[in-house]
């Protein structure tokens, strides 16, 4: 159901996250009215796990109760890179099979027209044949290295068509790629490899320490930014009506390898050392390649996704700028104190 009504209230989980500040970004600086803009009648609320711990059902329902949310989206999950997926694979499980059940729930109770439900290319089978398509999510198991994440945001679109057949709900998911940009993550053991190689690489840069880049830099992989991301989202809000999920990403011609995301990582920073490879350390799946071909014949016309180098750049930018001040990224430093997985950030990114 495209959003045309004068009162929409969309409800965004994990609002404070990557994507979530994506979002607000986007919409806010879009033109008014525009395909990605903010729209006449529209009231967006952005939620982080400070507003409500959506693990546990009464906040989940504390948070529908008050801002009665007409949309969903719904990208707040315990979330992680590789090495933290691996460490935590029952807490991936649980923390986010219990968010993602009371937010659906809620949904359903409160009349929610519509959900997305953040899904990742993580999901798909370990053994398929590539590319990636929509069609494929449940063929088999996910990589061992994520299965705890995997099975647990997997069990989304199965519960988005048992919402649609018992009840009639519109609730659908969107599949990104890896994606990375402003306010991510960027723990040093615990993010996604690009915010991990930034940090990692200006505290190279600023102390004249060695550069490490963890496993053997030949996997492959496709990155998304999290601004084009954040207008696909919106795209998908608006004018996409199917439980089906739809893959968002660049093409799967636009694979790079490990090592050719850490290039031009070194590019982007400036850094003028040396730097090598811990192959002690894993290389989780080697590929997962997805297509975008269904995302491009539904968008209609071109969208231009931002090159890999210019939102590199950008967000070196960001992070320079922000390492001072912002707590997220001296977060790093909590979790060699002792914290848990719980208590050091269970809802934002994706
Ligand atoms: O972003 P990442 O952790 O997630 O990337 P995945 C892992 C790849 O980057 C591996 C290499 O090949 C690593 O060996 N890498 C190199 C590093 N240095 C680093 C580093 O300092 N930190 C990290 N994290 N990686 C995740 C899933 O897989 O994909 C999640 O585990 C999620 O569940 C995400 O879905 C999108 O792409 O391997």
């Amino acid at each position: 159901m495209a959003i045309e009504t004068s009162h929409s209230v969309i409800l965004v989980t994990g609002g404070t996250g990557l994507v979530g500040y994506a979002i607000q970004h986007v919409i806010n600086s879009e033109p008014l009215g525009s395909r990605f803009g903010r729209r006449a009648g529209e009231t967006w609320v952005f939620i982080g796990s400070k507003d409500a711990d959506l693990r546990d059902p009464e906040q989940a329902r504390m948070i529908f109760d008050k801002h009665k949310p007409t949309h969903v989206i719904h990208l707040a999950a315990l979330v992680g890179g590789l090495y933290r997926n691996m460490r935590y694979k029952l807490s991936f499980l649980r923390d986010n099979t219990l968010i993602n059940d009371n937010v659906l729930r809620c949904a359903h109770e409160f009349g929610v027209s519509k959900v997305i439900s953040c899904l990742s290319t993580c999901v798909f089978p370990d053994n398929v044949t590539y590319p990636l398509d929509e069609s494929k999510i449940h063929l088999g198991p996910p990589h061992e290295s994520n299965y705890g994440y995997a099975y647990a945001k997997r069990m989304i679109d199965i519960a988005n068509r048992a919402y649609h057949d018992e009840h009639g709900c519109n609730f659908t998911s969107a599949i990104p790629t890896n994606v990375f940009g402003p306010n991510d993550n960027f723990d040093l053991e615990d993010s996604h490899v690009i915010p991990a190689l930034i940090h990692k690489c200006l505290q190279a840069k600023r102390d004249n320490t060695p550069f490490v880049v963890f496993g053997t830099g030949k996997p492959l992989r496709q990155f998304i930014y999290s601004f084009d991301l954040a207008k696909l989202f919106i795209w998908q809000l608006r004018e996409y009506d199917d439980v089906e999920p739809v893959i968002l990403s660049v093409g799967e011609d636009e694979e790079v390898s490990i090592k050719q995301v850490t290039d031009a990582i070194v590019a982007a920073v400036g850094f003028e050392g040396e730097y090598r490879f811990d192959p002690s350390r894993a290389d989780g799946q080697f590929r997962k390649p997805a297509s975008n071909q269904k995302l491009l014949s539904l968008l209609g016309s071109k969208f231009e996704f931002t090159p890999l180098d210019v939102a590199l750049r950008d967000t070196v930018r960001w992070l320079v700028e922000h390492y001072d001040k912002d707590a997220r990224i001296r977060r790093t430093n909590a979790r060699k104190n002792g914290s848990s997985v719980t208590d050091v950030h269970p809802i934002g990114r994706k």
